[in-house]
């Protein structure tokens, strides 16, 4: 159950800055670990430390590395830095003509792209931390995807309804590496809303997937398509035993 509501939570202490590098190394106390975590009840209530925001919280128990993945110019790098608390890391590229030629159009304003990963970090409900790790958006950087992936417990799948098939190939890659995952709907002005059954039936999602609407703008919505991953990868760890 959610005992504190997302909107609760106070925002990453360094806002998003496209192309800086990051404030410091990812940090070292702990790892992405495999295991299931313990339930998270949401954002981080601890109370605060110096620094807190930059180094990972005592009170931290456990931690995950989770992929944020999703066609060009859904969201990822958006709701990374929507919900790091540490200064995200980003490696975005000036899109250029050469890529026209092969990338699916995007809003004109979007001039740049994510060429290698994105790195943020949150802390659930103070004793789980979440590793995010985003990748491009393009098919053409899979073998990027899968070397990301190493280590991943699940992933949150961005998706964007006025094009459900430019999603496809993520969710395909998803289902080949056979990491869990949650979709997220990033709703954009004029998307087209759905019924869950259409939606789920259009992009063929297991029953058990979780299906959430998303504003990768907005904390306290980013942070519940997270809380929706997490509590997905509790179910499947728990289901496997
Ligand atoms: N209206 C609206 N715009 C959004 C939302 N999320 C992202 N955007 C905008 O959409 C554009 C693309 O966002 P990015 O976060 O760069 O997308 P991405 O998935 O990381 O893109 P690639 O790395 O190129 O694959 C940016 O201009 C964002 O400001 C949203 O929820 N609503
Ligand atoms: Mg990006």
């Amino acid at each position: 159950m959610v005992s504190k509501a997302a909107s609760d939570v106070s925002p990453g202490t360094a806002p998003p800055d496209s192309g800086a590098p990051p404030e410091s190394a990812p940090p070292e106390s702990a790892p992405p670990e495999s295991g299931a975590p313990s339930a998270p009840t949401g954002p981080s209530d601890a109370p605060p430390v110096p620094d807190a925001g930059k180094y990972v919280s005592p009170t931290v128990a456990g931690a995950a590395k989770i992929l944020v993945v999703g066609p060009l110019g859904v969201g990822k790098t958006t709701l990374i830095g929507t919900v790091s608390e540490i200064k995200p890391l980003f490696t975005e590229a000036v899109m250029t003509q050469a890529g026209a030629r092969v990338d699916t159009a995007v809003s004109g304003t979007k001039t740049t792209t994510t060429v290698a990963l994105d790195f943020g970090r949150i802390t659930l409900d103070g004793d789980l931390v979440l590793y995010l790790f985003g990748t491009p958006g393009q098919q053409r950087f899979l073998p990027a995807w899968r070397d990301l992936a190493k280590g991943a417990l699940g992933a949150l799948a961005l998706i964007d309804t006025r094009d459900l098939e430019a999603s496809f190939d993520a969710l395909g890659n998803l289902e080949d590496l056979g990491l869990p995952f949650a979709v997220a709907a990033n709703v954009f002005p004029g998307s087209p809303q759905h019924p869950e059954d259409q939606l789920r039936a259009a992009l063929d999602l297991l029953p058990d997937t979780p299906l959430v609407a998303c504003d990768a703008r907005d904390l306290s919505s980013s942070v519940r398509a997270l809380i929706a991953l997490v509590r997905h990868l509790i179910h499947v760890a728990t289901e496997s035993r």
